[in-house]
Parts: structure tokens; sequence; C-alpha cells
């Protein structure tokens, strides 16, 4: 973006995937190949933040077929249980494939002899297969960050051979959770020539691929620091004074995204509010919903929705100057957050799918004071790790998430304390500086 001097200055994008790469980036000294955000942005490779970064360009129409339309309207809804109808599209598909080659071509030319490149997410699962054919010499990795669907759910894609074969092109391919690694096992045994033989997929050339589960995590000491300043405590004991000192207050951080839940979250709330379970004295909810994906259709929808609700819930339970839910659409940054998580009784995040959720670990690393709850839906990757701590919750069962909201409320201090323990051995024991270890070992192993 422009400054008011007319320089140039960058600003981070929102979302799980830079706040996990961004240390592992400056950690490990690489190059980032990526797209700036902005139509035909192609500035010279510059270096920001400590990180080196190499600008591949989109031009608008490519933004419109292949990320809002491919990318966040095929594979987006397609990979997350088909929560939303994924559109199939031809144009899409061409305009996929153009852009993957694009970044194949940018990466071939910017990696050392025999160097490690490491390809990030859904938008590029073509890149590994068209980068080993430019580049044979490189040790190719990539990770997943969403879900990867079941056969039933995959085989609806007109390109799913085309996809599988991209993937394939890499030495490994890195998941959230087990069950998706075997999901892509047994997709390539039945789309691809590919055959399963201890542990690995065998292509017909004799190449190896492995495919494992790394879940993601974040830089734990980050949040820990923050939430130990002063300051930050002070703004979270500010925040609870501004929405009205209530018992108990609940939040939601999720970008505005269909897959989150957040519409389940509001109806159990309301509902617990329209039953007298709580009153609007006792607890509220606060609700971030960070913009995203505004120009697809869905998401526009989506926002009306819930938006819907919010006034639904505040025009009936609210009062002046105290409405049941605060509804904040808008990015914050990370100081904020940390304060809104200090400040928060019952963490709940509720998506329908979600990779791994890193709100529910940022809570987590927040709460070194060993208070609050964390309620989290068992179809977050995230369940696998927390759910001892967690109270873990299916959403779609309204009842079900409206008994653990209350449970979660009324929890005593010493059961809290306990489960916040058993949540924190693990967060704090695994945080991304060790995923990035983990999976950039597995994949120099080969
Ligand atoms: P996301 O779907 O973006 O990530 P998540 O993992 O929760 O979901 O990460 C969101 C990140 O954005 C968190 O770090 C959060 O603090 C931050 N954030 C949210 N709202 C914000 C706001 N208003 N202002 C500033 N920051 C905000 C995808 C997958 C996930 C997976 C990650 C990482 O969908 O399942 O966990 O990648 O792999």
């Amino acid at each position: 973006m422009s400054t008011a001097d007319g320089a140039t200055s960058w600003r981070r994008s929102p979302g799980g995937l830079v706040t996990a790469l961004a240390p592992v980036m400056r950690a490990y000294d690489g190059a980032w190949v990526g797209w700036t955000g902005s139509p035909d942005d192609a500035p010279a490779p510059f270096s920001t933040d400590d990180m080196d970064l190499v600008a591949v360009p989109m031009s608008a129409e490519e933004i419109a077929l292949y990320y809002e339309g491919f990318s966040n309207a095929t594979l987006w809804p397609l990979y997350h249980d088909v929560i939303v109808q994924p559109e199939y599209h031809r144009e899409w598909w061409d305009a996929y494939r153009a852009v993957n080659r694009r970044f194949a071509v940018a990466a071939a030319s910017v990696a050392a002899q025999n160097a490690v490149v490491f390809i990030q997410d859904y938008q590029l699962q073509l890149v590994p297969q068209l980068l080993r054919e430019l580049r044979p010499d490189l040790k190719i990795g990539f990770f997943l960050h969403i879900p990867f669907p079941p056969t039933e759910l995959f085989a609806q894609l007109p390109w799913r051979r085309q996809i599988l074969e991209g993937l394939l092109g890499a030495d490994l391919v890195g998941f959230q959770r087990a069950g998706a690694a075997s999901n892509f096992e047994s997709l390539a045994e039945t789309f691809t020539s590919a055959v399963l033989r201890d542990d690995a997929l065998v292509l017909e050339d004799g190449r190896e691929v492995l495919a494992r589960a790394f879940p993601i995590s974040i830089q734990v000491e980050e949040v820990a620091r923050l939430a130990e300043d002063p300051e930050v405590q002070q703004r979270a004991a500010t925040i609870r004074e501004e929405v009205g000192s209530p018992q108990h207050i609940l939040l939601g951080v999720d970008r505005l995204d269909y897959t989150k839940g957040i519409g389940h979250r509001f109806k159990a709330f309301g509902e617990l509010l329209a039953e007298g379970s709580v009153t609007p004295d006792e607890a509220v909810l606060v609700q971030v919903a960070t913009p995203s994906r505004e120009r697809v259709e869905a998401y526009q929808t989506l926002r009306d929705e819930i938006e819907l609700q919010v006034g639904r819930i505040n025009g009936d339970y609210g009062r002046i100057g105290h409405p049941a839910v605060h509804y904040l659409h808008s990015s914050y940054d990370r100081t904020e957050l940390v304060a809104l998580l200090l400040a928060a009784d019952v963490m709940v995040v509720t998506p329908l799918r979600d990779g791994m959720n890193l709100v529910a670990k940022e809570y987590v690393s927040a709460r070194s004071d060993l208070r609050g709850a964390l309620v989290l839906s068992e179809f977050a990757g995230a369940a696998d790790e927390l759910g001892d701590g967690a109270f873990l919750v299916n959403p779609h069962d309204i009842d079900g998430l409206k008994r653990t909201m209350l449970t979660a409320m009324r929890l005593d201090p010493a059961e809290a304390e306990q489960r916040m323990k058993l949540l924190r051995d693990h967060v704090t024991s695994h945080d991304v500086s060790r995923w990035a270890t983990e999976i950039l070992t597995a994949l120099r192993a080969i």
C-alpha cells in the first residue's frame, strides 16, 4: 500500500498461513515467493520485516478466476465438507493451471541448486509437479493447511487426477491430520498409477512420495510475551469494563468464513438467553469476524446472515449501552487480539470443518494465569491435540453446544486450572518452530 509521502509499505495479510509461516521464514533465511495481494503488482524482489520476498504478478481477471473462483469457490468448499456447494467452471481451472505454472517458473528461477522448496496450500497444488519438470534437482515439500477430503467428496472434482498428480510431484506431502494423509493415499491409489508400498506412494518411474501429518502451530513465545505485558493486561481489564463487567465473557475470533460455525455459536448463545439460562448481564459474547474474501458471493451471503443474527439477538436482549453480542467486523493488531484473549473467560471455537485452527492455540498460549476454558469443535484439526483439556463439541448439535458453553462458564477454578495445564503442556512444547523442524527434517532426510 502507498503511504502519505508516496512511499510503499507492506501490510501482512490476515489469516493462519502467514501467522504460522512468517517466523519460520525468518529462521530459515529463505526467499518467499508469493502474490502481493494487488492486481498487476510485480515489484522487484525486496526485503521487509526480515524476509526476502519475490512477487508473482496476477491480473485482475486471474484474481477473479484463479483466486476467487477456483481456489475459493471450488477447492475451499470442496475441501471443507461441501458446506457450500463448490462450483466447477472450466475457465477457472484454466486460470488455476496458468497461475500455478507462473509460480513454478518463479520458484525455479530463484531456487539454488539442490535447494529445498516448500510449497504452501490449496492454491498451488499443481506446482510440485510443474516445478519438478523444470528443476529435477530440487527437493520439494508441500503442506496443505486445510483439510483433505475423503474420496466421496474429492471424486466430484472434474480435475481430480490432475490435482493428485500435481501433488505427487512433491517428495513429501504434509497434512494437518493423519486422516487427511490417508485420504490422499487412497485417492492417489484410486485415480493415479501410484501404489502404496511400505508407507510410501510409489510412482511408475519408481520415485517415492511420502504423505504424513504435521499438525501446524503458532509462535507460542510471541503470544505469551504479549500476554505478560502489563499494558496488554491493563487493556484486557479495560475491555472487561467496556463490555459491562459481566461474569462471563465468551469470545470468538475468526475470519468471516462459513466454515467457522459462527452462526451455530450465535444460535446457541441466543437460545441460552431466550431460555434465561444466562442473562445479558451475566454473559456477553464478543465476536471478532475478520473481513475475508469479500468479493466471493458465498461470503457476502454469509455476512448478511451473520449480521441479521447479531441484530436479532441484540434487538431482543440488549439494552442501551449493553448489547448481548459485541460484533466486530475488522482486523486487529496482535496486541489487541491478545488483550481480547486475556479478557475472555470462555473461548468458543466452533468450526464445521477446519484444517487446524490457530486461534485455539493462541488462546492457550495467552493463558499463563491458568484461567479460562476452551470450547473446541471436534471438526477442527486442533481437536486431535487439545481434546484432553478442551471441551470438545459437535457444533451441529445446538443443545450439546449450549450445554457445553454453560459448563464452561460455570467451571470451577480448580478444574479450569487442571484443564489449562494440560492444554499448555501440549501447546508450549509443540510450537511452530518444532513443526518447521520436523517437516523440513523429514524432507531433507528423503
Ligand atoms: P485460517 O482459516 O485463517 O487458517 P486460523 O488457523 O484460525 O484460520 O488462523 C487465523 C489467524 O488469523 C490467527 O492467527 C488469528 O489470530 C488471526 N486473526 C483472526 N482474526 C483476526 C483479526 N480480526 N485481526 C487480526 N488477526 C486475526 C488456515 C486454515 C486453518 C489453519 C491455518 C494454519 O483454515 O485451519 O490452522 O491456515 O495452517
